[in-house]
């Protein structure tokens, strides 16, 4: 079956194991044997995430016919469009989002029992369903959601590669079949984004990763594919990643977002494709902030700007406290400053700004990401609950919603 049939007729397999289906005896049987495998990346549902879970989820579908293979994409159906790298990258191979499944189009129950396959990610909730994992992040054994694997689950968590499509290419090419000349496509074209084109300075790439995009090429020159050039490619891509035009700007804090979740709070990190001193003096920010962080004591915002004349990087952070709450900003922004691993380098900008009370800083190291910041905000926000801990005055604080009178 080709490619881009077996999304079309990914959402008819899956109704089939709908609790509430108007299933027949005959299939009901037929069930008994079968089984449902879902195929879901993780929430970020960035290319590499999407992708993994598209191209692995008819790998083994063709392969292991006498089961049934579904690929979820991570978010919920209203969220695809902030995932714009995707929706270029499978438009171009004429998959429309009605061929797609999410995370919200799956029942709260299943016929039977269905497993799930983890790409790009190995902490799940529904870690005691998981038969196998491919990922390439930093194994977080100490998550109580990864102790919650079962013990035969087949776990390929290789944290040196680059992209997990490098892994899934490692399936594809396992075996004769199937062949197809779109998976080969998306897989390349995902490889080339997440190492960055293979860029000397950002150090995402591995060999694995650069020997399989030329496996790839090979193959997609035999099947005489037209292929574009890897770093019009990239350029491409990254641009179609930034393209913020058709959202509104409560939609570009969302785009990219991520929860830090500690004990006692929640707090969204939305990384954005500008800088935040450039954004928030955007008309109507205000507004899309409040509605962004109406949940929570604090809102980290981290841009990340490329010129597209250059391909220049610009970084910078932004804290808001919506619930007015200084002390702790101040607690999470001495910690970003005081970061030694790596040094972020964060000085004041050239033309400062006190927006909603927020504090700004130009990031100088460009190469500390998301994945450096993240935990050190969260070892901050630890410790400041440590300090502020149960029976202290400040729980009530905590317990306290940010009145906001939104418009
Ligand atoms: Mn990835």
């Amino acid at each position: 079956m080709r490619f881009v049939r077996f999304l079309t007729q990914a959402r008819t397999t899956l109704s089939r194991y709908l609790a509430e289906g108007s299933s027949t005896v005959a299939w009901q049987q037929q069930l008994e044997l079968r089984k449902l495998h879902v195929v879901i990346g993780n929430e970020s549902c960035d290319l590499d995430s999407a992708i993994s879970a598209l191209t692995l989820a008819f790998i083994y579908a063709e392969r292991h016919q006498e089961h049934d293979y579904v690929p979820v994409l991570n978010i919920p159906r209203r969220d695809y469009l902030l995932k714009t790298e995707v929706g270029h990258m499978l438009t171009k191979c004429g998959i429309a989002e009605a061929m797609l499944l999410f995370r919200d189009d799956l029942p709260k129950q299943f016929t039977g029992d269905v497993s799930v396959l983890l790409v790009d990610h190995h902490v799940s909730e529904l870690a005691p369903q998981v038969l196998e994992i491919l990922d390439h992040r930093p194994i977080d054994a100490a998550n109580p959601q990864y102790l919650l694997l079962p013990e035969s689950c087949v776990r390929s968590i290789e944290p040196g590669v680059g992209s997990c499509a490098t892994l899934v290419g490692q399936r594809y090419f396992a075996a004769e079949q199937p062949r197809s000349p779109v998976v080969a496509e998306l897989l390349r074209a995902t490889i080339v984004l997440d190492t960055v084109n293979f860029s000397a300075t950002a150090k995402r790439g591995s060999p694995a990763d650069l020997g399989m995009v030329e496996q790839l090429e090979r193959e997609l020159c035999e099947s005489q594919t037209e292929l574009v050039e890897r770093t019009e490619l990239f350029n491409e891509l990254v641009a179609a990643r930034a393209d913020i035009s058709k959202l509104t700007l409560s939609e570009v804090l969302r785009k990219d977002m991520k929860l830090i979740q500690t004990e006692r709070q929640k707090v969204p990190v939305a990384g954005m494709p500008v800088l935040i001193r450039d954004f928030i003096e955007l008309s109507g920010a205000e507004q899309a902030v409040r509605e962004f962080g109406i949940d929570s004591n604090l809102l980290v915002m981290l841009g990340m700007y490329v010129s597209p004349v250059d391909g220049a990087v610009q970084r910078d952070v932004g804290l808001i406290s919506l619930a007015g709450q200084s002390q702790l900003l101040e607690c999470v922004r001495l910690a970003l400053v005081g970061c030694q691993e790596p040094p972020l380098d964060l000085r004041a900008h050239a033309v400062g700004s006190r927006f909603m009370g927020g504090c700004y800083l130009r990031q100088h190291n460009l190469r500390a990401t998301r994945k450096h910041i993240q935990p050190v905000i969260k070892r901050a926000l630890m410790d400041w609950e440590e300090l502020h801990g149960f029976g202290c005055n400040e729980v009530y604080f905590f317990k306290e919603k940010p009145k906001l009178g939104l418009s």
